[in-house]
């Protein structure tokens, strides 16, 4: 495999791909020529190229792992899928619905495989949660709260989070959402109300959305990176899911309290450090390597991922149905 951009955050996919056995990254490409040198040499990738249309025309690739910026999505993919080259992109899929549409079905024509790095949902907490929901220990939900509040300085590792007119609701709503549909199911109605309290970013960074769910069931799913409060709690994902039979807690410091039929327990379900994680992402880290041997584990089978680009159509519309609502002022009723 090849990996495409080698910033921020695909230090996390580096690291990752390195440490499962089927894979082999073949190269490495960054505009940036020392960040591409510089992943070559520390994961023994064979090349590192700058651009990756010349890296596409000289090797042969099973897949390409796209980690660079949303706008520069769609034409990387485009790159891939002419050559057949089965598809990783990182969240958020592109800019616009419409060209995650084209991302989707570009795919979908060339025959090639595409998975969305929506890594929330694989975090070892929210997995533990999500197993104790299909065990049916509290029955069929009908409520879920998912929250994110915290004061932690994303812009220093992200400079490109304050300039962006839309910030919160893009960057990490769309995770808790994601989190949200694969705990309640698909909604049938969002509306939300968004704050900007730090001046010195362009976009939002409050996010309180009321969702109506297929069946029935309601969620709240509140973000923020304007709470100041010690213990700083980021980058935990909270919940809350009420059932017929009980309730699943995920509480600060990774406690997943449970009630059902009465009877209470707790467990620490907080991941350990690896070798290369670091608190507090550590979670976050380990969701990489979570959700990338998803996509080895589901080719194998020849199933298709969870975070299928068809299905990440999904969370982004619940995206952009916040924005359209909080713009609005109104109820957005989503599409079928
Ligand atoms: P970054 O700016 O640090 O890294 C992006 C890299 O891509 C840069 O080095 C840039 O030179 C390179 N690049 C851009 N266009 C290129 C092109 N056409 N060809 C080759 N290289 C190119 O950004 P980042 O913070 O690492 O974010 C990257 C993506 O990861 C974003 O979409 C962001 O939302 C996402 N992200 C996801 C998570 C998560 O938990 N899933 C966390 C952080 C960031
Ligand atoms: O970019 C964001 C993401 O995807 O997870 C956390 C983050 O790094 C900052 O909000």
């Amino acid at each position: 495999m090849a990996l495409i951009g080698c910033g921020f955050f695909a230090q996390n996919h580096l690291h990752s791909w390195a440490s499962i056995p089927e894979v082999e990254i073949v190269a490495v490409c960054d505009r940036d020529a020392a960040k591409a040198e510089a992943a070559k040499q520390s994961f023994g990738a064979a090349r590192a190229y700058t651009d990756a249309a010349e890296m596409f025309a000289a090797e042969k690739l099973d897949f390409v792992d796209i980690a660079t910026t949303m706008q520069t999505h769609l034409a990387l993919v485009e790159m891939a899928a002419a050559r057949g080259v089965h598809v990783i992109v990182q969240k958020p899929l592109a800019p616009s619905f419409a060209d995650c549409q084209t991302i989707v079905d570009t795919c979908a024509k060339a025959g090639v495989r595409l998975m969305v790095h929506e890594n929330f949902r694989f975090q070892s907490p929210i997995l533990a949660a999500r197993r104790v929901l299909a065990e049916g220990r509290i029955g069929r939900p009908h409520y879920c709260q998912a929250s994110f509040r915290s004061g932690y300085d994303v812009f220093s590792g992200q400079p490109y989070l304050a300039t962006e007119k839309r910030f919160i609701l893009i960057d990490l709503g769309i995770h808790i959402l994601d989190v949200c549909r694969s705990i309640m199911g698909e909604a049938e109605t969002l509306y939300c109300q968004t704050q900007h309290i730090n001046p010195k970013i362009a976009g939002e960074d409050v996010a309180t959305s009321l969702i109506r769910h297929v069946g029935g069931g309601v969620s709240v799913v509140d973000c923020s990176y304007a709470s100041r409060r010690l213990p700083e709690p980021f980058p935990q994902t909270l919940l809350r899911i009420e059932g017929e039979h009980g309730t699943i807690e995920l509480l600060e410091g990774y406690r997943l309290r449970v009630t059902s039929h009465g009877e209470v327990t707790e467990e620490n379900v907080e991941p350990e450090t690896l070798s290369w994680t670091q608190k507090p992402w550590h979670v976050l880290q380990e969701s990489v390597l979570n959700l990338q041997r998803h996509w080895v584990d589901s080719w194998r089978k020849g199933a298709a991922p969870e975070t299928s680009g068809t299905d990440n159509l999904r969370t982004y519309a619940l995206v952009m149905a916040a924005y359209q609502s909080a713009e609005s002022g109104s109820i957005v009723t989503l599409a079928s």
